[in-house]
C-alpha cells in the first residue's frame, strides 16, 4: 500500500472550542478541512511522544459522518496506527458507549464524529470530539497544540487505495458497542427493582429525538427493563435528526416537555444528539439539571454502583449550588471546575470523584470519561423504584430540607460576534463591586481563572462571576460550541429558605434578576430589544 503525502493548505478557524471541533457542515465540506484537522490532531499526539497504535471512531450518525469514514481510515493507517475500532456499522453511537469502547478496548485515542445537541444535515453542523485514551475529551494543553497545529499544516498523510477499500483493510474493526454499553449499566443499576417498577404499572417516556440513543434505549429500557416499546419515541437515528434540534430542554424538546407537562407518564425524559445529555420530567413536573445532580447525591447509596459511598462529586461553576447542600450535610467533597466535560476527567482519574454534573443537562460517573444521558434516567429510575415517591415528591423533599436554589440559565445564541465579545471585555475588565443598580448593590465581581487541582494546568477567564449583598449570584460566559456569531451564556441563582415561596417558578421568582443581569451586561444598550432564544 503506498503513502501519499497530500499539499495542503492551513484554515485559520480550526479552534477546539467546548467539546471538540465544531462548524457548519457546509464548512466541514470544504477540500481537506477535515483532512487538515484530523492529521494535526494526529500529529500533536505523535509529537507528544503518546502511542497511537489502536483508535476508535465513533459518531452520532450525522450527515456526512459516514462518507468521512473511509478517509479518516486512510489517514490513520497511513500515520501508523494499527488497528482501528469502527463503532457501529452506521456510525450511530452515543458518545458514552464510544467513550466506554476506548476505555474497554485500552485505545490510545478517538474521535466522536458528532456536534452533539447541535441541529444536523447539510444546513446544520458537524463536529469531531478529539478523545484521549481515557475516554474522555482532550485537555486544553491538547486542543491548543491542536490549533497551533491546524495554523501551520502543510501535508497530511493518506493510502493510495479507495474508499471501499479502507473500509476493509485488515486494521479496521467495525464494533456494535449496545451490548457492552447495556452490560455495563446493568452491573451498576438495580434492574430487577426498576423492572418491578414498570410491572407495577408505572409509565415511562423516552424521546431518543431522531438521533443516537434510539436502539440503544430500546434495548435498556424495552428488552432488558420491559418498558414498553410505544414509550420510546423518535428512536429512528436520522442523519439529519429529522430535522429537529437534538437538545433534550424545554425549549427544544418541548413534544416530550409539553406532553409530560399534560401528565402522559409518571416519568419523562429525552437525551441530545450524542446521547451525553439527558432532561427529566416527572408528571407535570420539570427537573433542572442541577438539582437533578443533588438528587443523584442524596440517593447515590441506593445504587449499587455507589453502595459503598462517593469519593467526592464535582459541578462545573455555572451550575447551581444545589449539590454543595445536599454533600455538606453528608461530608462529601464538591470540586468546582469550568464548563466542559474535559475538566471533570483528572478529578476523576485521580479518585477524587465518581459523581458529576453541569447545568446542561449533563450528569455521569467515573466509570467512563464522558457525560451520560442514559446513566443519569436509570439513576433517576432507580431512586424512582427504590424510594416509591413520584419525581415532584423527591426534589420538593429537597427544598424543604435544605431551601429551594432558585436557578435559571438562559443563552442568547447566534448573535453579533463582535458586540458579544465587546461585552465580554468590558466584564472582565469593569470594576463595580459597591455600586448600586437599583435596589440592588454588588458585593464583589470576579474573573474566573482555574487551575486544575490534579495536574496544576491553568485555564484562565472561564467566566465572570458577580455576587450582589443579598446573595444572588451572576455567572456569564461565551459559549464554546455555536457555529454562528457569538452565544452568551447566563447563569443566575438565589438562595430561598422561606417553603412559602418554593412553589413558584424560578423565572417568577427571578424577574428581576433579568433585568439586573441586562443592566450590568448592558444588553438590550448593545442589541437592541432582545430576548434570549432559550431559556431553563
Ligand atoms: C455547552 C454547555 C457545556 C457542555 C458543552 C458540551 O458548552 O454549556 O456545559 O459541556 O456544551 O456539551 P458551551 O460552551 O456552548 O456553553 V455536548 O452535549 O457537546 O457534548
Ligand atoms: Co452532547
Amino acid at each position: 500500500m503506498d503513502i501519499l503525502k497530500i499539499d495542503t493548505k492551513p484554515f485559520d478557524n480550526q479552534k477546539p472550542g467546548t467539546g471538540g471541533l465544531r462548524k457548519q457542515t457546509k464548512i466541514f465540506m470544504q477540500k481537506n478541512f477535515l483532512e487538515n484537522f484530523i492529521q494535526s490532531s494526529i500529529s500533536v499526539r505523535k509529537n507528544n511522544g503518546d502511542k497511537i497504535d489502536t483508535w476508535v471512531i465513533g459518531g452520532d450518525g450525522r450527515y456526512p459522518g459516514i462518507q468521512f469514514l473511509p478517509k479518516i481510515i486512510k489517514l490513520l493507517v497511513a500515520n501508523g496506527v494499527k488497528k482501528i475500532f469502527v463503532v457501529g456499522k452506521e456510525l450511530v453511537a452515543p458518545t458514552p458507549a464510544i467513550s466506554n469502547i476506548i476505555r474497554k478496548y485500552n485505545a490510545d485515542g478517538g474521535f466522536i464524529l458528532s456536534a452533539s445537541h447541535n441541529p444536523g444535515g447539510e444546513n446544520g453542523d458537524f463536529g469531531i470530539k478529539v478523545e484521549m485514551s481515557n475516554g474522555g475529551g482532550a485537555p486544553e494543553s491538547i486542543t491548543n497544540a491542536i490549533f497551533e497545529e491546524t495554523k501551520k499544516i502543510q501535508t497530511y498523510l493518506s493510502l493510495d487505495i479507495s474508499d471501499e477499500e479502507a473500509l476493509s483493510l485488515d486494521e479496521v474493526e467495525f464494533l456494535d458497542p449496545i451490548k457492552d454499553y447495556a452490560d455495563l449499566m446493568e452491573s451498576m443499576f438495580d434492574f430487577p427493582a426498576i423492572r418491578d417498577w414498570f410491572r407495577s404499572g408505572h409509565t415511562f417516556r423516552f424521546d431518543a429525538m431522531n438521533a443516537s440513543t434510539g436502539p440503544t434505549a430500546i434495548e435498556i429500557f424495552v428488552n432488558r427493563l420491559e418498558a414498553k416499546y410505544d414509550w420510546i419515541l423518535n428512536a429512528k437515528p436520522m442523519p439529519d435528526f429529522g430535522g429537529v434540534h437534538p437538545e433534550p430542554n424545554p425549549t427544544y424538546a418541548s413534544e416530550i416537555y409539553d406532553a409530560m407537562m399534560e401528565g402522559v407518564a409518571d416519568f419523562g425524559c429525552a437525551c441530545d444528539g450524542d446521547g451525553d445529555r439527558n432532561m427529566i420530567l416527572g408528571k407535570g413536573f420539570y427537573v433542572i439539571p442541577s438539582d437533578c445532580l443533588a438528587v443523584m447525591t442524596k440517593y447515590h447509596k441506593l445504587i449499587p454502583y455507589y453502595k459503598d459511598g462517593l469519593l467526592g462529586v464535582a459541578r462545573s461553576i455555572p451550575t447551581s449550588s444545589a449539590v454543595d447542600k445536599v454533600a455538606d450535610k453528608m461530608g462529601i467533597n464538591v470540586y468546582n471546575t469550568p464548563t466542559g466535560w474535559k475538566f471533570f476527567a483528572t478529578l476523576l482519574d485521580a479518585k477524587k470523584i465518581n459523581l458529576c454534573g453541569e447545568e446542561s443537562f449533563g450528569q455521569g460517573g467515573d466509570y467512563i470519561r464522558e457525560k451520560d444521558g442514559i446513566f443519569a434516567i436509570l439513576f433517576w429510575l432507580n431512586i424512582l423504584a427504590k424510594t416509591g415517591k413520584s419525581v415532584a415528591e423527591i426534589v420538593k423533599e429537597i427544598w424543604s430540607e435544605n431551601g429551594r436554589i432558585f436557578y435559571s440559565q438562559y443563552s442568547y445564541e447566534g448573535v453579533d460576534k463582535e458586540k458579544a465579545e465587546a461585552i465580554w471585555e468590558k466584564m472582565k475588565t469593569i470594576s463595580i463591586d459597591g455600586k448600586m443598580y437599583g435596589k440592588f448593590e454588588i458585593a464583589s465581581k470576579e474573573v474566573f481563572d482555574y487551575k486544575d487541582p490534579v495536574t496544576s494546568e491553568v485555564s484562565k477567564a472561564q467566566g465572570v462571576q458577580i455576587f450582589t449583598t443579598d446573595g444572588i449570584r451572576i455567572f456569564f460566559r461565551l459559549s464554546g460550541t455555536g457555529t454562528v456569531g457569538a452565544t452568551m451564556r447566563l447563569y443566575i441563582e438565589k438562595y430561598e429558605d422561606n417553603p412559602e415561596k418554593f412553589n413558584l417558578s424560578a423565572k417568577d421568582y427571578l424577574k428581576d434578576v433579568y433585568v439586573l443581569v441586562d443592566e450590568i451586561l448592558g444588553i438590550s444598550e448593545t442589541f437592541g430589544p432582545i430576548e434570549p432564544s432559550a431559556v431553563n
